[in-house]
């Protein structure tokens, strides 16, 4: 089957990990991405947009290709663009069917069918999903039972089925593909790579805190074999040639026996300097030894309050301010530079708050600072707290909902001190770089009236919050608008290819549990398989137990 993914922004690892899948499984895949110059996130210029591109390549490359189906993947932020085009699909391929997943979808099953544009959502991970949606679409058979998706019949009926268990072990799917993004130009020379799916934590701002909850009857959290990893860095050295990695896990390297063999591996296959992050409580001795023997050059570490009480019952992150400054010196004193991460804006929080975390920064020593606004991502406990609280009105949450603003521009709680958050939040970022002797004048710039010197100093901390990755970008830009645009225009998928019917190989026992449903019906468990099972849930449940939020944040006022 031909199946046509679109992608906004960056490289997208779920979409390809699906895209690695699906061609495994022999179907033909192809990539519309767009650079999305005018919706960043940080500014809003949506007139770049239009100067570099337009809808009309973008559909004509659609209608070029004939997809069977039509994937979009979608985060909170991408919504609206991505329904537009949606739309547009739509209109002139009336007979594609077209599916919706990612993390907004997730969030917002009811919303998100609702729109004419989508066919159908999934819910969760996807790679098996698609895989039992494209063979029965091959074989001409209903779709409206497949787990994981929420389809809509003839009659407009949504049928909403079940879950599926979550991907497991991570290795019985090929690691993600990444050439159609780079035919795109969208790979920097810093790649990103992920070793996990899932985070320990369940932060309440953050949606891990929801998703944990979804899958309350298993573990989420899984790590790939170091083995699998550095396979994947292998190959993507060779053909890609970065001068850095960065693991995007939310957590990385929490297992110190897991961290203990990738140290050695990727020094002997890899060394290349990567980035990656910790928390203030794995940030731990050994475990940064690790990292800096391995080749770690900086990490990113969320503190995101100075205020104590904020941080540990509010936010539900367990780190005192002793446990933080700890962290933050044992950081040092492995050779790591330290990107320091705040957010302003919570419910409750006061300029007195907020500048605790100015405070607090200062006893950091980071190399750079990076400041965002609370956005309420749909599902959420803190997004939950603040409706049920008067903090956030059902309006702007519709807004938030179609994915308007972002979490560097926009502060949509109701706070009285609104201007407050906009300022700390442009000042940080400097504040953390401004020589000591200047720091009394800033701090007088701060007790201003919020107005054009804050929005100036906001637009200098933009690259500031992660100085690195912008440079790459910036020196990368002309050469990123030029691909993408070749790559709209020329066609080279495999002109040749026809789908086939492929028959049901013989699977292994992990592929059988955890991707293919239509396989699954005829699979039969064998007695250690199952005894396999049994403890394997014990194991999450007392890892659940041990990690894992899942009910209401309860904040006295
Ligand atoms: C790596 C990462 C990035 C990287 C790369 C982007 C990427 N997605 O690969 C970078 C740094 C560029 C990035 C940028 C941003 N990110 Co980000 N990012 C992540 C992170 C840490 C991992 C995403 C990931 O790849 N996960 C692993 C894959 C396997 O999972 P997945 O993406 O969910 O995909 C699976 C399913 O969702 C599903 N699926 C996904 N798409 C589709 C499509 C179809 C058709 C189907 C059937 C299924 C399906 O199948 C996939 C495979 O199983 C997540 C947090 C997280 N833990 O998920 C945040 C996260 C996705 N990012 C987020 C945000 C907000 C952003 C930014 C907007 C931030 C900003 N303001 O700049 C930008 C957006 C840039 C862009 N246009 O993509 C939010 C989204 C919240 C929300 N509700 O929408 C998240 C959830 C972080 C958070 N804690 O809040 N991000
Ligand atoms: S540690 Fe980071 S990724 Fe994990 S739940 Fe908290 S905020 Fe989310």
């Amino acid at each position: 089957m031909r199946v046509l993914f679109y992608y906004r922004g960056g490289e997208h690892i779920g979409v390809e990990s699906l895209m690695a899948y699906l061609k495994s499984k022999g179907h033909l895949v192809e990539l519309i991405y767009e650079l999305a110059l005018g919706d960043n996130g940080y500014l809003d210029i949506p007139f770049l947009n239009k100067f570099f591109y337009n809808d009309n390549l973008v559909v004509e490359k659609a209608i070029r290709f004939c997809p069977d189906l039509i994937a979009f993947s979608a985060i909170t932020n991408l919504y609206t663009p991505i329904k537009k085009l949606a739309r547009k699909f739509k209109q002139k391929l009336p007979d594609v069917p077209i599916i919706c997943g990612g993390i907004h979808p997730t969030s917002l099953p009811e919303e998100t069918i609702k729109e004419d544009c989508f066919d159908m959502i999934c819910l969760g991970e996807g790679e098996g999903a698609m895989e039992d949606l494209l063979q029965r679409m091959r074989e001409k058979r209903s779709y409206t039972d497949i787990k994981n998706l929420w389809v809509k019949d003839a009659s407009g009926h949504v049928h909403k089925n079940l879950k599926r268990p979550v991907i497991r072990p991570l290795e019985s799917i090929p690691y993600p593909d990444k050439s159609l993004f780079a035919k795109y130009g969208a790979l920097t020379s810093r790649i990103m790579i992920m070793t996990t799916r899932g985070c320990p934590f369940a932060c309440t701002f953050c949606v891990n805190n929801f998703r944990n909850a979804t899958y309350s009857g298993e573990v989420y959290l899984r790590q790939r074999a170091v083995s699998d990893v550095i396979e994947e860095l292998v190959d993507i050295k060779k053909t890609y040639k970065p001068k850095k990695f960065r693991f995007e896990d939310d957590v990385f390297a929490f297992n110190q026996k897991w961290l203990d063999n990738f140290q050695v591996a990727y020094r002997k296959h890899i060394n290349l300097p990567f980035h990656c992050y910790v928390t203030p409580s794995t940030a731990k001795d050994e475990i940064l030894k690790g990292l800096k023997k391995a080749g770690c050059e900086s990490v990113s570490m969320g503190i995101q309050s100075g205020n104590e009480k904020i941080r540990t019952m509010m936010l539900h992150r367990k780190h005192t301010d002793e446990l933080i400054i700890a962290a933050a010196k044992r950081i040092k004193k492995h050779g790591i530079r330290l990107q320091a991460e705040y957010i302003f804006g919570f419910p409750t929080e006061t300029p007195e708050d907020m500048w605790s975390s100015f405070e607090l920064n200062d006893k950091l020593d980071a190399y750079n600072a990076a400041s965002f606004i609370f956005y309420p991502y749909p599902k959420t406990a803190l997004t939950e707290y603040s409706l049920q609280n008067g903090y956030l009105t059902k309006e702007d949450y519709d807004k938030i909902k179609e994915g308007y603003g972002s979490y560097h521009t926009s502060c949509w709680l109701k706070l009285p001190y609104r201007d407050e958050v906009y300022k700390h939040n442009a000042m940080l970022p400097v504040w953390n770089v401004t020589p000591k002797f200047l720091k009394p004048l800033f701090k007088k710039i701060l007790k201003l009236k919020y107005g054009f010197i804050h929005k100036l100093i906001y637009v200098f901390s933009v690259p500031l919050i992660d100085f690195e990755e912008f440079m790459i970008r910036v020196k990368d830009m002309p050469r990123m608008i030029f691909q993408t645009r070749k790559a709209l225009i020329n066609d080279d998928w495999d002109k040749s290819y026809k789908d086939v019917f492929l028959s049901s190989l013989p699977i292994k026992v992990e592929e059988a549990h955890t991707v293919s449903e239509t396989k699954k019906e005829n699979y039969v468990i064998d007695i250690d398989v199952l005894a396999r099972k049994k403890a394997e849930e014990a194991f999450k449940a007392k890892r659940r137990k041990k990690h894992f939020f899942h009910g209401t944040v309860n904040f006295p006022q």
